[in-house]
C-alpha cells in the first residue's frame, strides 16, 4: 500500500538528487522520473519476495518467448496494479502536478507490431496477477515501432528512440550474462568414445538481461520481463587485436550493435532477413541458457527439466529454441539424443497466431547453416527421424506427405513445422482459427497428431483496457455491481445485464460515452487539429494497416456514402465520424497507399461545406497502446472487418466490446466468439463466412468484374480512384488500388480480399447500425450487452486455460502479500 506521506516525500527527494531542483522548479517530465523511481522503490521488495517465493517453493516456471512485448507505457499501469491511482493522483495534486500529464511524459515502450506483441504483454499482466511463476523472454530494441507522421497524406516513418532519456523501470543485470555464437564452423572430436561438437571460427556477443517488474493486480506479485540487450565482448577483442585481427574484433562490436537496434516493423509478414534470424537466436540462446542455469541452481538431475520449466513459443519466431535447447542438453549437458529429444518434447509448445502464409516463416537452408552451423545440424538430425515416422506412417504416400510436412524441403527450414512436429502442444487462438488449422492448413499435422491441437482463444487484461482506458465506466460498473471484483473476476461484469431495462441507468452509461467522446474529440483537436462531433457516431477501424483487414472497403465505402450525400436529396444520414488509425509497415506499399487514399478522402470530405459536416474523417497519426486506450473508450461502433478465415483471432475486437461499442464484422477470429456471448440480434454481421472464401479460393467462381459492370454505385466509386476526384494533382495515384480490386495480380485473381463481393452486404450491415442508433433506448442497451457479455475474453481466463491444459504451473504462496 502508498503511503501518501513517504510518497511525497520521496518524489521531492529524488527531484531533488537527480535534477538538482526543487519540485516547484520541476518540468512535468523531471516529475515523471522522480514519481517512476519512487514507485520502482515502492516494487522492489515485493519483486524481490516473489522471487524468494518461486526458489523456496521450487516453483515450476513458464518462459514465454516473444520477439515482441506491445507493454505500453508502465508508470500508470504499475500504479493501477499497485491499487493506488488516487492516492497517487491526490499526492500529484498536492504538489501542483496531474497525474494524467505525468504519465503522457512516458514514452509508449512499442517492443512489438500489433495483435501478437500486445497479447504477450496482456499475458504477462494475468500471469501475475494469478500468481503465476513466469518470465516473458524477449528483446531490448534500441528502437522500437517507429513513431508515425502523416506528411501530405503520406505515412512517414521517425525513430522511436524509447530509451534515450533512460527508462526508469528496468534493471541491467550484468551479472546474468551470456555469451551467444554465431557462424564459424564445427569440428567433431572423439573423446572417450563419445562425438564432441565444437563451434569453432564463430563470431559472438555477449547478451545482457534487462528486468522490468510485471505487477499483479494488489497481490504482491511480481514477475519479470527479461530483454536481451547485446555487447560486444571486450577482453575477447584485445585478444583479437593482439593478434592482429583487427577484422574480427570490428566485425564483433558491429554485430552486438546492430543485432538489437530495430523491432522489424511486419505485422503477419515476415522479411526474411539474416539479421532477423540473428536476432531470433540471440535472444533465445541466451534466454535458454539462463533457465538452465537457473534450474541447475537447485536441480542436480536435467532429466527433472520438464517438470520445473515450460517454454511457450510465441508464433514461429522463437522456435530456434527447439534446435538450440536440444544443443545445450546434447553438448554441453552430454545426454544422448532420446534422453535431450524426450526432455525437449516435454519442454515446448507453441502458438500459431495466423493462417496467412506469407507470415510463415522459412528460412534458406544455406542462410540458416551457415549463421548457426551446430544448430542446424540437429534441425537435419531432427528432420531425418520424423520424415522416417512419415515413412513408416504411410508407406503409400510417403512423397507426398514429405512434401506437405518435412521440416526440411525444396531448400528451406520450415519452422512452424518444427515446433509442431516437437513440441508437446499446438494451439490456435480462437475456435474458428483452430479449426482451420486442424482442418485445413495444418490438416496432414492434424491427422497424425491430433493429441496435440487444442485452441486458446485470445483475451485481454480489464485493468489497462477497462481499469486505467476507462476510470468512468470503471467507477461505474463498480458501483452497480455494488463491488470491483470484475477486476479480477471479468465474468461479474454479466450482473450488468440486470440494467438493461432501465432506463436510468442506460442514460448514465450513455453519458460515460459521451464523455469519453469529448476526450477523444479533444485529442483529435490536438493532434489532428480536425474539429469532430461528439454528437455523430464514432465509426472506428484501429488496428495495422494490412490488405486482408480490409480498410480499404471501410474507406471505399465512406466514398459510397458520400456519394449519395452529394447525389441524393432525399438521403438522409445520420452524422458521423470515421475515425482509422494504423501503422503500415515501412515496405508495404499497397498498405501505405491505403493510408494515402484514407486521408486524400478525409481531405475532400472533411473540406465539403454542403455536406453540412454529416461525414467526418479521422486518420489518427501514430496509433499506439497510450492513445488506443482513448480511442476504445470512445467508439460507438468497432470495425472488425476482415475476409472471413484471415484474422486468426483479433484482440482489438475485444477492447472495443469490453468497452460498449457494438462489432460491425464478418464471422472472423473471435468475432465469432463475440458474437456468440452478445447474440446475434448485438452485432452486425456480413459478409462470406470463411468456408466460403475458403471455397472460392480453391476452386474459383469470383469475379469481381461481374460486380463493376452490373453495379453502378460500386462502379462509380472505383473510378473515382483513377479519376482524379480523390487526387486532382495525380490521376496515377491510387491506380494500384484500383488495379487490385479489379485486375488479375500475381496470384491469378483480382480482389484477392473480397471486398467488392462483400460491398453490399456491408453497406446494407452499415444501414442497419444507422437504424439502431437512431434508436437511443435501443441502442443503450445493444453497448451495455456488449460490456455486460465481456467477461469471456479476459486474458485471465485464456491464461487459466493455458495452464490447465498446457503449462501445469501452480500458483505461488505470498507470504507477505496483502
Ligand atoms: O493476426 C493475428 C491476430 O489475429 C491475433 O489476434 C494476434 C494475437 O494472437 O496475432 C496476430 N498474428 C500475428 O501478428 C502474426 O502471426
Amino acid at each position: 500500500m502508498i503511503n501518501a506521506k513517504e510518497l511525497k516525500k520521496a518524489i521531492e527527494d529524488n527531484v531533488k538528487v537527480l535534477y538538482r531542483k526543487t519540485i516547484d522548479e520541476a518540468s512535468k517530465e523531471q516529475v515523471f522520473y522522480a514519481l517512476s523511481y519512487a514507485i520502482k522503490d515502492t516494487i522492489i521488495d515485493e519483486w524481490i519476495n516473489t522471487h524468494k517465493a518461486y526458489d523456496k517453493q521450487d516453483a515450476k516456471i513458464l518462459y514465454y518467448l516473444s520477439m515482441e512485448f506491445l507493454i505500453g507505457r508502465a508508470l500508470g499501469n504499475n500504479i493501477i496494479n499497485l491499487g493506488a491511482r488516487k492516492e497517487v493522483a491526490q499526492v500529484l495534486n498536492e504538489l501542483g502536478f496531474d497525474l494524467t500529464d505525468i504519465e503522457d511524459q512516458e514514452s509508449d515502450p512499442a517492443l512489438g507490431n500489433g495483435g501478437l506483441g500486445r497479447l504477450a504483454a496482456c499475458f504477462l499482466d494475468s500471469l501475475a496477477t494469478l500468481n503465476y511463476p513466469a518470465y516473458g523472454c524477449g528483446i531490448r530494441y534500441h528502437y522500437g515501432m517507429f513513431k508515425q507522421k502523416i506528411e501530405n497524406g503520406y505515412q512517414k516513418e521517425v525513430p522511436d528512440d524509447w530509451i534515450k532519456n533512460g527508462y526508469p523501470f528496468e534493471i541491467k543485470r550484468s551479472e546474468y550474462s551470456y555469451i551467444v555464437k554465431f557462424g564459424g564452423n564445427v569440428r567433431v572430436e572423439n573423446v572417450n568414445g563419445k562425438e564432441k561438437f565444437i563451434q569453432e571460427n564463430y563470431g559472438s556477443v555477449k547478451a545482457i538481461p534487462y528486468d522490468m517488474p510485471v505487477l499483479g493486480y494488489e497481490n504482491g506479485m511480481v514477475n519479470s520481463l527479461r530483454i536481451w540487450d547485446a555487447e560486444a565482448i571486450t577482453n575477447f577483442s584485445l585478444e583479437q587485436f593482439d593478434k592482429g585481427d583487427y577484422q574480427k574484433a570490428l566485425e564483433q562490436e558491429n554485430l552486438a550493435k546492430t543485432l538489437v537496434e530495430v523491432l522489424y516493423p511486419n505485422d503477419n509478414h515476415y522479411a526474411g532477413k539474416e539479421l532477423r534470424l540473428k536476432q531470433q537466436y540471440f535472444f533465445i540462446s541466451a534466454s535458454l541458457q539462463r533457465a538452465i542455469d537457473k534450474f541447475k541452481s537447485h536441480h542436480s538431475d536435467i532429466h527433472m527439466l520438464p517438470q520445473k520449466v515450460v517454454f511457450q513459443l510465441n508464433d514461429t519466431h522463437p522456435t530456434v529454441a527447439i534446435p538450440e535447447l536440444m544443443r545445450l542438453l546434447l553438448d554441453e549437458e552430454g545426454l544422448n539424443w532420446d534422453e535431450a529429444w524426450n526432455i525437449t518434447s516435454r519442454c515446448m509448445a507453441y502458438t500459431n497466431h495466423t493462417i496467412m502464409s506469407e507470415a510463415l516463416e522459412k528460412w534458406p537452408i544455406d542462410l540458416f547453416k551457415s549463421l548457426l552451423p551446430r544448430v542446424y545440424q540437429i534441425v537435419e538430425e531432427i528432420n531425418k527421424r520424423f520424415v522416417m515416422q512419415i515413412r513408416d506412417r504411410y508407406p503409400n504416400n510417403a512423397a507426398e506427405k514429405e512434401k506437405k510436412m518435412a521440416i526440411l524441403y525444396d531448400g528451406q527450414v520450415r519452422m512452424a513445422y518444427m515446433a509442431i512436429v516437437t513440441g508437446f502442444s499446438v494451439n490456435g487462438v480462437a475456435k474458428l482459427h483452430t479449426e482451420i488449422l486442424k482442418h485445413q492448413e495444418l490438416k496432414d499435422f492434424y491427422e497424425m497428431m491430433p493429441e496435440k491441437f487444442n485452441n486458446k482463444t485470445n483475451g485481454i487484461t480489464q485493468r489497462r483496457f477497462l481499469l486505467h482506458a476507462n476510470p468512468l465506466l470503471s467507477d461505474w460498473i463498480t458501483k452497480k455491481l455494488g463491488s470491483d471484483k470484475f477486476i479480477t473476476d471479468l465474468p461479474q461484469l454479466s450482473g450488468l445485464k440486470q440494467y438493461l431495462n432501465d432506463d436510468k441507468s442506460l442514460e448514465e452509461f450513455m453519458e460515460i460515452k459521451y464523455q469519453n467522446k469529448l476526450r477523444l474529440v479533444k485529442y483529435i483537436k490536438e493532434h489532428n487539429g480536425i474539429d469532430v462531433n461528439p454528437d455523430s457516431i464514432f465509426d472506428v477501424q484501429v488496428k495495422r494497416l494490412h490488405e486482408y483487414k480490409r480498410q480499404l472497403l471501410n474507406i471505399l465505402h465512406v466514398m459510397y456514402l458520400y456519394n449519395k450525400l452529394k447525389n441524393n436529396d432525399g438521403f438522409n444520414m445520420y452524422p458521423r465520424t470515421f475515425i482509422f488509425g494504423a501503422k503500415a509497415a515501412a515496405g508495404y506499399r499497397r498498405a501505405k497507399q491505403t493510408i494515402k487514399l484514407i486521408n486524400s478522402v478525409a481531405d475532400v470530405i472533411n473540406n465539403d461545406r454542403s455536406i453540412n459536416g454529416k461525414i467526418k474523417v479521422v486518420f489518427i497519426e501514430d496509433y499506439k497502446v497510450s492513445n488506443a486506450e482513448i480511442i476504445f473508450a470512445a467508439a460507438d461502433v468497432s470495425e472488425q472487418i476482415s475476409t472471413a478465415s484471415k484474422e486468426a483471432s483479433g484482440t482489438g475486437n475485444m477492447k472495443f466490446m469490453l468497452n460498449g461499442a457494438p462489432t460491425i464484422g464478418t464471422m472472423d477470429g473471435a468475432n465469432v466468439e463475440i458474437v456468440e456471448e452478445v447474440g446475434q440480434d448485438n452485432a452486425f454481421i456480413f459478409g462470406l463466412s470463411s468456408d466460403e472464401v475458403i471455397e472460392y479460393e480453391n476452386n474459383g467462381g469470383y469475379d469481381p468484374m461481374v460486380i463493376f459492370n452490373s453495379d453502378s454505385e460500386i462502379r462509380t466509386v472505383l473510378m473515382q480512384l483513377v479519376n482524379g476526384f480523390y487526387s486532382p494533382n495525380n490521376t496515377e495515384e491510387f491506380r494500384e488500388i484500383y488495379d487490385s480490386l479489379l485486375k488479375k495480380q500475381g496470384h491469378d485473381r483480382a480482389d484477392v480480399y473480397f471486398i467488392l463481393k462483400d460491398f453490399r452486404s456491408y453497406a446494407k450491415a452499415h444501414e442497419e447500425v444507422e437504424k439502431a442508433y437512431r434508436d437511443r433506448r435501443r441502442w443503450g442497451e445493444m453497448a451495455l450487452t456488449q460490456t455486460a457479455c465481456a467477461g469471456k475474453f479476459s486474458s485471465d481466463r485464456t491464461i487459466e486455460e493455458y495452464v490447465r491444459d498446457i503449462w501445469h504451473l501452480t500458483k505461488l504462496r505470498l507470504d507477505n502479500a496483502k
